[in-house]
């Protein structure tokens, strides 16, 4: 019987009564599809990033879906952040809480929105968005230390809401260790690693053409490719971060042993991307009780029994 394991966490100081939810750009941007996550198993609801304007995105192809999982050059389409913000009225008919990603196109932007979100009292968190790879002429911010150092001091000093940040994946520790250096120094609630793997390039042979149009052929990699990269940047931060930062693991998760090895590396939640897209909101049922089935079997009823408890093999 799974029904006594119990995979409730919290998150910025907000119950799920589920660790699983959807990460953001799949399937939230509209009404429709943030109501479908309310309706799923999933434990929270997290909105597409927002912007100040809406915007219509990056010309299509522009999601191509592989076998070992996507590439995206979206380019942040969204319906702008008041949008968002007032779906947060809405996002209380569902017992479970409202995250509002952020990725304004200029620091301006994100302390403007940031700003006007603070009277929102149904908002649980905001996710910062510091790493959006796919638009033209615009870096991501996650991979300038002190950039981001300028963003969070200004962010901070104004903001009511419990703020996270998504950040990119790094891959040489001394960065690790420099952007934890940044981050210790604020009340940051959460951390979501990681972003999709910028700029890959996937090509189709048949027609030597690129699989996807924006910034001839590049963009974000997400899938099974990129877990291992993912659960290095879980596993980092959580050893590096304040001990009071809850980790959100996302990257590579389409079942139940996917989310069990995110949350051993330190995980309190875990996000799903890739595989939300290609199976719909009815994949965190299926995940979620692959992931209570293991717990079961290796003896654990909470996720805290297993929680960052990864060991090195000797
Ligand atoms: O919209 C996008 O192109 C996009 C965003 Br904002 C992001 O954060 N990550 C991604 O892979 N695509």
């Amino acid at each position: 019987m799974t029904s006594s394991i119990s995979l409730a966490t919290e998150i910025a100081g907000n119950k799920l009564a589920s660790c699983l939810y959807n990460a953001s750009g799949p399937l939230c941007s509209t009404t429709d599809e943030l109501n479908a996550i309310g309706e799923s198993a999933a434990g929270a609801i997290l909105s597409k990033s927002a912007t100040l304007e809406k915007r219509e995105g990056n010309p299509s192809p522009r999601y191509v879906e592989t076998s070992w999982g996507s590439i995206n050059s979206m380019g942040l389409p969204n319906e702008g952040y008041e949008f968002y913000a007032a779906y947060s009225k809405h996002s209380a008919n569902y017992n479970k809480p409202y995250f509002m990603s952020v990725s304004g196109l200029s620091h301006a932007d994100n302390l403007l929105i940031i700003q006007y979100l603070a009277d929102f009292t149904n908002i649980a968190g905001i996710e910062l968005n510091l790493s959006c790879p796919n638009v033209p002429g615009k870096p991501q911010t996650g991979y300038d230390f002190e950039e981001t150092h300028r963003l969070l001091d200004m962010v901070f000093a104004q903001s009511k809401l419990k703020i996270g940040v998504k950040l990119p994946p790094y891959f040489d520790i001394p960065h690790f260790e420099m952007m934890a250096g940044v981050l210790n120094k604020f009340p940051i609630a959460f951390v979501t690693c990681i972003n999709s793997v910028g700029n890959g390039l996937v090509i189709d042979t048949h027609s030597e053409t690129t699989v996807i149009k924006p910034k001839n052929g590049f963009g974000g990699i997400g899938g099974d490719f990129v877990k291992p990269t993912a659960l290095a940047n879980v596993r980092k931060f959580y050893t590096l971060l304040d001990k009071n930062v809850a980790i959100i693991g996302c990257g590579g998760v389409k079942n139940g042993m996917d989310a069990f090895e995110h949350i051993l590396c330190g995980a309190s939640a875990v996000q799903v991307g890739t595989c939300f897209m290609r199976e719909g909101p009815s994949c965190f049922a299926r995940i979620e009780q692959e992931l209570k089935d293991i717990m079961q079997q290796k003896g654990y009823s909470t996720i805290a029994d297993f929680k960052g408890k990864l060991r090195t093999c000797s």
